[in-house]
């Protein structure tokens, strides 16, 4: 019980959930295997521009480097050391990243991938992003360094070493996580070398951390971890800021770890909204879109200020962590746009935008026995460029669903009704939806298999307003639909149910 209420006390005290973006930039995007050089790019051509508030980057220190099979992405999940070369860069490009993308008001948040170091059966060499030498058998990692004796050995109680039963709290966080070697987070020495490297991103200018398998560690471990953690960097950040976290925990129910275990360390994935929204846009199960009506906490979801909520993630895009078949990814676009539309303009969670590459998906009995491939690479291995083509949308693989500007544009809408209460809901009893943000935006979606053709009260003001789906306001002229709302806030929705996209979406900025 004092465990539990000095635990509470210590968290309440460093808990961090300020994502520190510039005011009204709501989004975050990650960009899933970019190289540091296009991020830095991307920030000062494309996310600044479109009101995107921070990036998610790919794990920046050094990681395995795999043969067999060749290059896979996971590969950055296994640590070798805290050295910040990998395949997205080295440490002179992710300097130059942080620096060029807060200059132009857009914050990076790093991967952390602390829990563990590679694989039981990694071998030994320098086959790693820095050339560090290693020895997985021997548990001996000189460029941290970390030897056998900062690993969970002893604390492990399944006969494999590894983690094989999910109900036992015991064996996920003190067992290895698909063989992966378990660092003890239990001692000062490993507590002490993680801060220093989290520090020294913050030092370079990061603005926060995705923590990797939260889960498989204790929270206490971690609070002490997060107390060690240096203020923001001031050339950004204002004064006694702290690092903003946001941990990965999947909790879908039925396991004893929650994720309320972790809500005093910061915010927390909420994996079920990733699950059911893929359900529910698909119609599977039974489920409609009218059931939306209470998404949220009402869908037993953890609060909202403590949520970061996405479609698909880049494990269960590729059938890897948890959501299963129902999650939608760009292989699905027009579904995935509607999910996307609805994520943005709805008020519940911080809301993260996945960018992707293209990979040989390639199933076998259900499984895509490709889901291990890694980024658009040359033949020597190098990680391909993120090229852009004439209508701005990205070439050489990279899906950059970031940039479909039925996403972007509702990243925008939610900058916009940001803060905004959900108004004027309405919907068919069916696959027909409507909600509005307070007096500043409303959406509506036809998922039915027949038109929609109603009035709605928008609680917009008078005006002609242009379709951000559709289209977009480009000085006075609109190049998609425009709805018009009368002096008492109605307008006619009529959505056609085999449009492109089968989603109307006007807001304040969008008034002609
Ligand atoms: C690779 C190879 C392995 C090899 C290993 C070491 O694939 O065969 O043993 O190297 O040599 C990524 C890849 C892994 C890869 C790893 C290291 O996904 O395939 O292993 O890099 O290279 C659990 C964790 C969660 C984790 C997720 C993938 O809890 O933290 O697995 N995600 C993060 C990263 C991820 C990364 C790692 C962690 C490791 O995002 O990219 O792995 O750094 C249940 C549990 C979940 C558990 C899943 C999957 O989920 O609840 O906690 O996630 O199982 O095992 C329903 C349930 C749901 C359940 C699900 C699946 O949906 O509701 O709770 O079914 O059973």
């Amino acid at each position: 019980m004092k465990v539990l209420a000095a635990l509470a006390f210590l968290g309440g005290c460093l808990a961090q959930y300020t994502p520190h973006t510039l005011p009204n930039r709501t989004s975050i995007v990650h960009l899933f295997e970019w190289r540091w050089t296009d991020i830095a790019a991307e920030c000062e051509r494309y996310l600044a521009p479109n009101g995107y508030g921070a990036v998610q980057i790919s794990p920046p220190n050094e990681h395995i480097v795999l043969q067999n099979p060749w290059r896979p992405w996971w590969q950055r999940y296994q640590p070798i050391s805290y050295k910040l070369c990998s395949r997205s860069g080295n440490e002179e490009e992710f300097r130059d990243m942080v620096t060029r993308c807060n200059n132009v008001g857009v914050r990076i948040y790093a991967d952390v991938v602390i829990n563990h170091m590679c694989g039981a059966s990694g071998g030994s060499g320098t086959h790693s992003s820095c050339g560090s030498h290693f020895d997985a058998g021997a548990e001996d990692f000189p460029a941290v360094p970390y030897t056998s004796w900062d690993f969970n050995n002893g604390k492990c109680n399944s006969p494999s070493g590894n983690i094989e039963n999910y109900n036992d709290i015991n064996q996920v966080r003190n067992c290895r996580l698909v063989s992966l070697l378990d660092l003890a987070l239990g001692k000062d020495y490993v507590r002490g070398k993680i801060a220093e490297y989290l520090n020294h991103l913050v030092d370079l200018g990061v603005a926060g951390f995705r923590v990797d398998a939260a889960k498989h560690m204790w929270p206490c471990d971690m609070a002490v971890i997060f107390s060690q953690l240096k203020d923001l960097d001031t050339r950004w950040f204002s004064r006694g800021s702290r690092p903003f976290i946001y941990q990965e925990v999947i909790d879908q129910g039925g396991e004893p770890i929650s994720s309320s275990q972790y809500f005093g360390l910061g915010r927390v994935t909420e994996f079920k909204y990733s699950a059911k929204l893929g359900t529910v846009v698909r119609r599977w199960n039974g489920e409609k879109m009218a059931y939306l009506r209470n998404w949220g906490e009402g869908w037993a979801f953890m609060p909202s200020d403590l949520a970061l909520v996405f479609v698909d993630n880049h494990d269960n895009q590729r059938g890897h962590g948890a959501g299963g078949a129902s999650v939608l990814t760009f292989w699905d676009s027009r579904l995935y746009k509607m999910a996307a539309a609805f994520m943005l303009a709805h008020p519940y969670g911080l809301t993260r935008v996945m960018s992707s590459f293209r990979w040989d998906r390639h199933f076998v009995n259900g499984k895509d026995v490709n889901d291990w491939m890694g980024p658009p690479s040359n033949d020597d291995g190098s990680t391909k460029k993120v090229s852009l083509n004439p209508d701005t949308t990205c070439g050489n693989g990279w899906v950059c669903e970031h940039r479909w500007h039925q996403i972007r544009n509702m990243v925008i809408f939610r900058n916009v009704v940001n803060g905004e209460p959900l108004a004027n809901w309405w919907d068919n009893g069916s696959n027909q939806i409507a909600f509005g943000r307070g007096t500043r935006g409303f959406i509506a979606i036809n998922n039915d298999d027949w038109n929609m053709n109603v009035t709605l009260q928008t609680g917009l003001p008078a005006g002609m307003y242009c379709d951000v789906i559709s289209g977009q306001k480009e000085g006075d002229h609109c190049t998609g639909l425009r709805v018009s709302v009368t002096a008492d806030g109605q307008a006619l929705f009529h959505i056609n149910n085999t449009a492109d996209d089968p989603t109307l979406a006007i807001h304040l900025d969008t008034k002609l």
